[in-house]
């Protein structure tokens, strides 16, 4: 068994940060000692260790956990063009060691074919460990029966749309019936909240007028739609009592239909992604020609955004949003983004974050918006505790899995033009940002998987993980 020392480093928790060595023992994690005693008080334990990672002046903090990803997702007439494997290294290069990704059922197919599909483009591809949400694109009795059978599967989320009419759409009685199901066996109700049919009549006004570029998306999906659709998701499940949990948040409105559902002490959380804490509709959607068409995402990038990113950034902080994900759902600009070159509506919806959420985050700690212990809770510990895996992740404790990120809070990070990530994309929504801080060392059960400038991972390292109900019901 391989035994590694990570020592001299700061151990954040959501609860507190403690100088501390941390020792593992195969793939998890074995004590946290007492800084110095390694050498001296257990018997030379640093010279007996197979590896000794110095984190001197740097964090040490659970790996991240990024609930919200779609890799290789069949979506807007292509398929998302990071792969299990090329997504999965690249969110290991951001300090991400557990995604959990959303298999898919459309209507007329068969909850668990969908299920298995994803099972066979994830299995023996993955860099880190996967979990799986289930999407329910169309629910009727069978569905229903099968929904009761997740949770065997390891699957204790399921995600529905109120958007997209004619391809996940769900109605307000197909929504209630399955919040039915939520409530009945503890599965978590995931809810893409904005008004479909509505946003396709304002898009539709807007390309009969001639309003086609890229911008027109976000002037489309405006937020009262977003609003509306977050309080009707709420009312469903206050009367089923289903746990609702709303994804992908953007605008200010919906943030605070979800502060008064939780301060009436409704179930009901949600999450932002890194997109709306920093990107605007005006800069970038608004980008000259149809270089916009990169940051085309629902929901979408809100105008006068800084309003909107303050709220998310309060909420953040103060408990309203219980953490951030990603949406990973990267497009390629040649041949996927073009397919909308002439008509915003056939754009490709999705941006592409995975390798770059734990540093995004940490710019809130740098900014003094969020404390450090806040930023290792949004991007580890309350993914693993909202969707069953707590314990096992989003802690360094013993027991845990040793999956580990040293984070050199002193380091720097560019994301430059041209390709210096890791994602399988010809270009990065997030070119010109400057990271004060840096991904150093990461371990996924105990395997250094990123070294410095070195990826020591391999595709199949991941496992599938069978999660629980969330822990965060009473
Ligand atoms: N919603 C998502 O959650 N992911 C991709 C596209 C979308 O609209
Ligand atoms: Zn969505
Ligand atoms: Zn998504």
């Amino acid at each position: 068994m391989t035994t590694t020392l990570i020592k001299g480093g700061t151990v954040v928790s959501a609860t507190g940060r403690v100088q501390a060595d941390v020792l593992i023992e195969g793939d998890r994690i074995a004590g946290l000692l007492q800084p110095g005693t390694t050498s001296a008080g257990l018997g030379g334990l640093e010279q007996s260790v197979d590896r000794v990672i110095d984190a001197t002046g740097k964090y040490v903090i659970p790996g991240g956990i990024d609930p919200h990803t779609h890799m290789q997702m069949p979506f807007g007439g292509t398929e998302a063009c990071d792969t299990f494997e090329t997504g999965t290294r690249a969110a290991a290069w951001g300090g991400t060691t557990t995604i959990i990704d959303f298999a898919i059922q459309r209507y007329g197919e068969r909850v668990m074919d969908g299920l298995a599909q994803w099972h066979e483009w994830a299995n023996g591809n993955c860099a880190i460990d996967y979990g799986f949400h289930q999407i329910i694109g169309g629910i009727d009795d069978d569905s229903l029966a099968v929904m009761r059978r997740l949770p065997e599967e390891g699957v204790t989320s399921f995600k529905l749309f109120m958007a997209y009419p004619g391809v996940f759409y769900s109605d307000d009685a197909q929504i209630f019936k399955a919040m039915q199901v939520g409530a009945e066996t503890g599965l978590m109700t995931m809810m893409h909240a904005e008004n479909g049919p509505v946003i396709d009549i304002l898009a539709a006004q807007l390309a009969d007028a001639g309003k086609l570029s890229p911008y027109y998306h976000g002037i489309s999906r405006v937020w009262q739609m977003e609003e509306e659709a977050t309080h009707r998701a709420i009312m469903l499940s206050d009367v089923t009592k289903a746990p609702l949990y709303i994804v992908h948040v953007s605008a200010k409105q919906a943030v605070a239909q979800v502060a008064a559902a939780r301060s009436r002490g409704q179930n009901v959380f949600a999450e932002t992604c890194p997109q709306y804490l920093y990107l605007s509709l005006e800069e970038n959607l608004g980008a000259p020609g149809f270089e916009g068409a990169k940051w085309v995402c629902s929901t979408p990038l809100r105008s006068r955004a800084e309003e909107h990113q303050n709220e998310l950034w309060r909420g953040l902080r103060t408990g309203e949003l219980s953490l951030v994900s990603t949406d990973h759902c990267p497009f390629c600009f040649k041949g996927q983004k073009e397919m909308g070159k002439d008509d915003f509506r056939a754009i490709p919806n999705g941006i592409g974050s995975v390798e770059h959420r734990v540093d995004l985050l940490y710019q809130g700690v740098v900014e003094g918006r969020i404390t450090v212990e806040r930023w290792v809770e949004l991007v580890s510990t309350t993914p693993a505790r909202m969707f069953g895996l707590y314990g096992k992740k989003g802690v360094i404790a013993p027991g845990a899995d040793a999956d580990i990120v040293v984070y050199d809070p002193n380091g720097h990070t560019s994301i430059g033009m041209g390709k210096t990530h890791h994602m399988n994309m010809d270009h990065s929504a997030w070119e010109g940002f400057e990271i004060d801080g840096h991904v150093d060392t990461v371990l996924s059960r105990g395997k250094v998987i990123i070294d410095g400038n070195e990826y020591l991972g391999a595709k199949g390292d991941g496992q599938f993980l069978k999660r629980g109900l969330t822990q965060y019901l009473t």
